[in-house]
């Protein structure tokens, strides 16, 4: 007996930065009505469904909770009536949206809402998110800074079960349809669909937001014709949608949003429906709102999935490893026997770059720190090497002035760099301590990783006899002289001198006075044998001339953010990795196995 459902997509059309919450709401329950006036069963919204597209845009702080979504979206007053108007209609919708969680943290997240169960029955937060986390500097570049607005997603992809889309329930010995979510980007990937694949998905849920010519971002090259662009945008769209539903013998839906937002941002239109061998059911004729429905009888499923897509007889999973183990690609060796898999010296679980790239992790939650240090560093890296500020979020420390504070930040950063961690070659942490972050991210991750205090340390060892440490406040004076000890480079540490400041005073006391503070503890360092000094603060990285002025060009003055930068520089072109025999094995698989996949 056929298992019919009407299902369908309501493609929305531009939706400007401007456009007030109440006007994005009434086109959503006007396409809602007119898809549940069709027959529809199941209703489609795209990503980021009820404002414009926001991670085009560089968004202040103060701002950014505005985009998102707090507690029950089926509650919250700016989207509750989406929910309740299905309810009504006795229709099912998926949306998209962007999510804060109580935690503070953010996903680019969609849900599904039975109306049957009056309830959300799943979520899913985007797991690939395209584009970077800085901004490109081309002034005209479209952005796609979904890298710094989400983490990506933690729930993996779950197919559910969707009671009540049967008239009369499953047939004898079946259960009800089987759905599954993925978002935009995902869709390119053939892993988003096979995990759907192999929980016996019957239907694809994916909404999208995709800029038909973006030659920063992506494919289309400068000298494209937007419309050459915008065409080839629409048939990789469709080859996606058609070809993994083929492969995984599902149906699928997919909800654009579209047209031009501020009236010049182009998203690509393309909404379709498409069936499990892959051909179009139904497809959006227009830029604008616009619902398309299809009716699909989900046994047609059946034929891929018993005969060439039958999972279980035709894999062979002992050939796959390379996907679970490996991110990017490991040629294989040239024909002259030189190995190929390393450009530039780099090569990260098998990733290949340009460039190197660093990742300069403040602990600190406070960002001029961040961009002092970078700049700072900029005017000495060679053109192969790049440095990316990443300062730790709030509510984290603003200053890491004690163990207290050394403890929560590197809680809060690990949290933050864990994410993007694999984008980076090693990471550097900028803070002037023997801090924890430093062996979080040695056990979780393979990259060099190595923090400014230790760079320094090895810098002063190599460069001269007997170094002095210019420490900022009495308390971290106590905290560096017991970090030395436990780096076994006491013999050679003529001392600590503290300047007797806040980490935060380094910036907001008058500079010329903290200049002299700093030269005055330098020179009292000198006078008892040091012939090399470090700066034992990151905030210190911009008054190193103050101190190399006051001590004369015969002492070595050294930064730990430029040492530790060109440290990890040195460690990357040598192909180092984290040991993970002894100390810094991961203790990941442990946690999964006590059920606890805390971070
Ligand atoms: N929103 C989203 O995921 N857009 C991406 C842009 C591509 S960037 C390479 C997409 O896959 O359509």
């Amino acid at each position: 007996m056929p298992r019919v459902v009407r299902l369908a997509a309501a493609q929305m059309g531009a939706t400007h930065r401007t456009d007030g919450r109440e006007k994005t709401m009434a086109r959503m329950l006007r396409l809602l009505d007119a898809a549940a006036a069709q027959g529809a069963k199941v209703v489609l919204f795209p990503e980021i469904a009820f404002t414009t597209f926001f991670p085009r845009y560089i968004i202040h702080e103060d701002e950014l909770e505005s985009w998102h979504e707090q507690g029950d979206i089926t509650t919250s007053p700016q989207t509750k009536p989406l929910f309740d108007r299905a309810q009504e209609l006795g229709v099912d919708i998926s949306v998209g949206f962007a999510e804060a969680t109580d935690d503070a943290e953010h996903f680019n997240t969609c849900v599904y809402y039975s109306s049957h169960d009056g309830s959300i029955i799943s979520k899913y937060r985007k797991i690939h998110l395209p584009g970077t986390f800085e901004p490109f500097e081309n002034p005209d570049a479209i952005q796609q800074l979904e890298k710094r607005y989400f983490k990506p997603g933690n729930l993996g992809w779950k197919a559910f079960r969707v009671p009540g889309l049967e008239k009369n329930g499953p047939p004898e010995g079946r259960g009800d349809p089987i759905f599954g979510m993925m978002i935009c980007n995902d869709r390119r990937w053939a892993e988003s669909w096979r995990v759907l694949g192999l929980q016996g998905v019957e239907v694809v849920l994916c909404g999208y937001n995709t800029a038909g010519y973006a030659p920063d971002l992506w494919g289309a090259d400068a000298n494209m014709d937007p419309k050459e662009a915008e065409e080839r945008a629409l048939m990789q769209h469709k080859l996606s949608m058609q070809g993994h539903s083929y492969t995984n013998a599902t149906f699928s839906v997919s909800a654009a949003r579209c047209g031009y937002d501020d009236g010049k941002f182009h998203l690509i239109a393309g909404s379709c429906i498409v069936d499990p061998e892959g051909y179009i059911l139904a497809e959006s004729r227009t830029s604008e709102d616009e619902v398309i429905v299809a009716d699909c009888d989900l046994d047609a499923c059946q034929a891929g999935k018993k005969k060439t897509f039958d999972f279980g007889r035709h894999r062979r999973i002992e050939h796959y490893k390379l996907i679970t183990e490996q991110t990017g690609v490991i040629e294989p060796p040239s024909t002259d026997g030189t190995s190929a898999t390393v450009v530039n010296g780099t090569s990260v679980n098998g990733v290949r770059r340009e460039k190197i790239r660093i990742l300069l992790c403040n602990p600190n939650s406070t960002k001029f720190m961040t961009d002092n240090c970078v700049e700072m560093v900029k005017p000495t890296l060679p053109p192969d090497v790049e440095v990316i500020g990443l300062t730790a979020s709030a509510p984290g420390p603003t200053a890491i002035e004690g163990n207290f504070d050394n403890i929560l930040s590197a809680a809060t950063a690990v949290r933050d760099v864990l994410p993007v961690a694999s984008d980076f070659d090693a990471i550097l942490v900028a803070c002037y301590s023997d801090h924890a972050l430093i062996r979080m991210l040695r056990e979780e991750l393979e990259q060099p990783i190595v923090g400014i205090m230790e760079a320094s340390l090895f810098a002063a060892r190599t460069l001269g006899a007997r170094f002095g440490i210019i420490a900022v406040s009495e308390r971290s004076n106590i905290m560096q002289a017991d970090a030395v000890r436990h780096y076994g480079l006491e013999s050679f540490c003529v001392g600590v001198e503290s300047c007797d400041l806040g980490v935060l005073e380094l910036e907001s006391k008058p500079t010329e006075e903290v200049m002299r503070i700093m030269a005055e503890a330098g020179t009292k360092l000198v006078a008892k044998g040091a012939d090399t000094l470090t700066l034992g603060c990151a905030g210190m990285t911009l008054l190193k001339p103050a101190v190399e002025k006051a001590v004369g060009k015969d002492v070595a003055v050294i930064d730990g953010v430029i040492a530790g930068v060109h440290h990890l520089v040195g460690l990357v072109r040598m192909g180092g990795k984290t040991a993970k025999a002894g100390f810094y094995r991961s203790s990941e698989q442990d946690r999964i196995a006590r059920g606890q996949k805390v971070w």
